[in-house]
């Protein structure tokens, strides 16, 4: 191999993060990576935790003992990344360069919750990332559970997948709807997203959590953000479950355009400005009042945007 400069440069595409150490796919093959200067890197390395994460592409050097150093971070179509509590948590890229975020939810163990989905939700949207809901463990379901699921989202816009990992249901829809796309499964530990994968690849036998442990919450089974590349250039992205997600530079002003419905009614709002929550005249209210918007959805609405005045408020004190 060749020490002098140019020929000793790649691009490739990082597809496991471990720590600080990275896996970088150079479209032949995986190439063990470690970071060269972080901060040169990603200029904005203080905001976040990670100066790069799954779905970067970057330069990176060959070294002669076979592994890689990352020099550069190329331009990201976007970046899904979530915020810590606490007052100057940062920012944590979880996956970059995404199609599609698919939240996944289980009916039960653990149970649904609705404002959590809204989050992850309202962060693609914000980065033009097609948000999916995949309602898992629908083996454990009852009609009851799944009329209210459909319930909160009625005229939301969200697109949602109803699946078994146990029973196979809706794996084929699931499949076909992944096809072609670089997809980030995302979701609390124990809803079934290593489940999943394996469920639409069998080939790739990940490690899912012992049935027998139940009260076992909080543990992860899956510990790193890996992305699995299959031969149609479908990419899944399986990740650690996430407790915890804080949202990062959204406006309280801009929430309700992440809300479908509500962009719906926005034009009769009396304020342009509206945040549909004490303006008097206000299109989304009326419609909550009709019934046309789920109230429990927008009461979610109320909270993040709390949460973002909040975080808003302590930013300038
Ligand atoms: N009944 C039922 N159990 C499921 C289903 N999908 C997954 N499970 C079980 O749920 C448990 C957790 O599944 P995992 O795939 O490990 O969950 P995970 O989301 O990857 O969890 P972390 O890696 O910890 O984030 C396992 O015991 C699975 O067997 C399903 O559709 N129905
Ligand atoms: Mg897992
Ligand atoms: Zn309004």
């Amino acid at each position: 191999m060749s020490n002098s400069g140019q020929e000793n440069l790649g691009t490739g595409i990082i597809n496991k993060v471990f720590g600080l150490y990275y896996t970088v796919n150079d479209g032949q093959k995986d190439i063990a990576c470690f970071l060269k200067g972080k901060n040169r890197i990603n200029k904005e390395f203080k905001k976040f935790t990670n100066p790069v994460a799954v779905g970067d592409n970057v330069k990176f050097q060959y070294n002669d003992d076979g592994s890689g150093s990352i020099i550069d971070l190329l331009p990201r179509s976007n970046l899904f990344s979530r915020r810590d509590k606490g007052r100057n948590a940062r920012e944590d890229v979880i996956a970059a360069n995404l199609d599609m975020v698919l939240v996944i939810q289980s009916f039960l163990d653990p149970p649904v919750n609705p404002r959590f989905v809204d989050r992850l939700a309202v962060r693609a949207i914000k980065e033009n990332i097609e948000p999916v809901l995949c309602m898992n463990k629908e083996d454990l379901a009852t009609e009851d559970m799944t009329n209210s699921i459909m319930e909160y989202y009625r005229n939301s816009g969200l697109k949602i997948i109803v699946t078994s990992a146990l029973s196979m249901n809706g794996i084929d829809s699931l499949k076909n709807m992944l096809t072609g796309k670089r997809t980030l499964l995302a979701g609390y530990s124990g809803v079934g997203k290593s489940s999943l994968i394996n469920s639409i690849y069998s080939d790739l036998n990940l490690a899912v959590s012992d049935i027998s442990d139940k009260t076992g919450k909080g543990r992860h089974t899956t510990t790193n953000v890996i992305m699995y590349k299959q031969k149609d250039g479908t990419e899944l992205i399986d990740s650690p479950g996430v407790r915890e997600f804080g949202l990062v530079d959204i406006e309280p002003e801009e929430l309700g355009s992440f809300f479908y419905e509500f962009t719906q009614y926005r034009s009769d709002c009396t304020f342009s400005n509206c945040t549909h929550e004490h303006e008097p005249g206000c299109g989304v209210k009326d419609r909550v009042e009709s019934g046309i918007v789920c109230r429990e959805r927008y009461v979610s609405y109320l909270n993040m945007l709390e949460s973002l005045l909040e975080y808003r408020e302590q930013k300038y004190r």
